[in-house]
């Protein structure tokens, strides 16, 4: 086993969709089939600073968990949790809302996306997101965090609660100051309908995303609807300025078939989408059908599933709990 100690959440608010997969679940894989030690969590506490039906909650837990299976993750290899099961975080999570600055907070741009017009109605639990993050990291003294470019800013913030905890208590590198993994050409996956906005589960045009349990049909049909622009593809990586959604579809084609985007520029130069969109809808079937197939086997498992969550609940208590531990013991916490 090396030295590095991953640690990513995914949000059980509904079906993944190839960002997640390509800017996050993708990259689980890989660092499991490393000798790392892996954890990785189905964050629930975050999923309600939205308000979620609890039957539907419950639901997408047990589907993201079969996802996070059939795109391989392996309980044998990673620790695989839920996160509202391991009360490590919340614990830790207040230590930090007294460590973390308002100030720091105001800054995030996710809150303020999310929250949108009406703040003062959004949840305190949407604030305060980023130091329950913290907490999850932290609590496994995580080094290595891969996630999509969308939470650069919130592993800023980690990094930034971890190096004010060590220099308020005086403890020097008791947290770790975590690493962003945010790598390769799928970090941030653009919506079908708008290249500008991030492909998302909370879109309501259900065409702007590919979900990890569409069918074959489905994957094409929104592709070839995908938007696209009048002219042709280029053949220099420049052109594509100001081309947002002929750059997303040439980067997730650059990703599946594991090439650069000057090698798929050249692939795809002089024609137009139509060819773009075929090629595309082939490569994302083969890459998609086999994990489609084994939700839909693994959704008729209930009971493994939520057995596989205990299992990995436990594991995850065994190794946060005695840091939490620490932690009380240097903010001066009587046992
Ligand atoms: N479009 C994306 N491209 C690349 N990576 C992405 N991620 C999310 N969207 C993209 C990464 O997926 C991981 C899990 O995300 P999440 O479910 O915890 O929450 P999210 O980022 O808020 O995802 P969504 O789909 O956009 O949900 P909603 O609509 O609820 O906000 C993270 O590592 C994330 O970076």
């Amino acid at each position: 086993m090396d030295s590095k100690l991953v640690f990513s959440g995914v949000q059980p608010t509904g079906n993944l969709h190839l960002g997640n997969y390509l800017g996050a679940v993708k990259r689980f894989v890989e660092l499991q089939d490393t000798n790392a030690m892996c954890i990785y969590c189905l964050v629930d506490l975050h999923a309600i600073t939205n308000w979620q039906d609890p039957k539907e909650l419950r639901q997408n837990t047990i589907e993201v968990t079969a996802a996070f299976l059939a795109c391989g993750l392996r309980q044998e290899n990673s620790i695989i949790f839920n996160q509202s099961q391991v009360s490590t975080h919340t614990e830790l999570a207040w230590i930090f809302n007294c460590v973390a600055r308002i100030g720091w907070l105001n800054r995030m741009t996710q809150f303020k996306e999310k929250a949108g017009k009406n703040r003062e109605n959004a949840s305190l639990g949407l604030y305060c997101y980023p130091t329950l993050m913290a907490a999850d990291i932290l609590a496994y003294h995580a080094t290595h965090v891969p996630v999509g470019e969308d939470q650069k800013q919130h592993l800023e913030l980690t990094r930034d609660i971890a190096m004010k905890f060590n220099n308020d208590f005086k403890t020097p590198g008791f947290f770790p100051i975590p690493e962003p993994i945010i790598e390769g050409t799928a970090t941030r996956i653009m919506s079908l309908r708008d290249g500008t906005k991030k492909m998302s589960k909370s879109e309501a045009s259900e065409m702007s995303r590919i979900n990890l349990t569409d069918d074959s049909d489905s994957i094409r049909k929104k592709i070839q609807k995908a938007k696209t622009d009048p002219f042709e593809i280029p053949s220099e990586k420049e052109e594509l300025a100001n081309r947002p959604e002929a750059e997303n579809l040439l980067g997730i084609y650059a990703t599946l078939a594991d090439q650069s985007i000057e090698k798929t520029l050249e692939q795809f130069s002089g024609s137009d989408f139509k060819k773009l969109k075929d090629e595309l809808s082939d490569i994302l079937i083969s890459e998609l059908d086999p994990i489609n197939k084994e939700i839909k086997k693994l959704l008729n498992e209930e009971t493994y599933i939520v057995e596989i969550l205990r299992k990995g609940s436990d594991k995850a208590s065994d190794i946060s709990q005695p840091i939490l531990q620490k932690t009380r013991e240097i903010v001066g916490f009587l046992k």
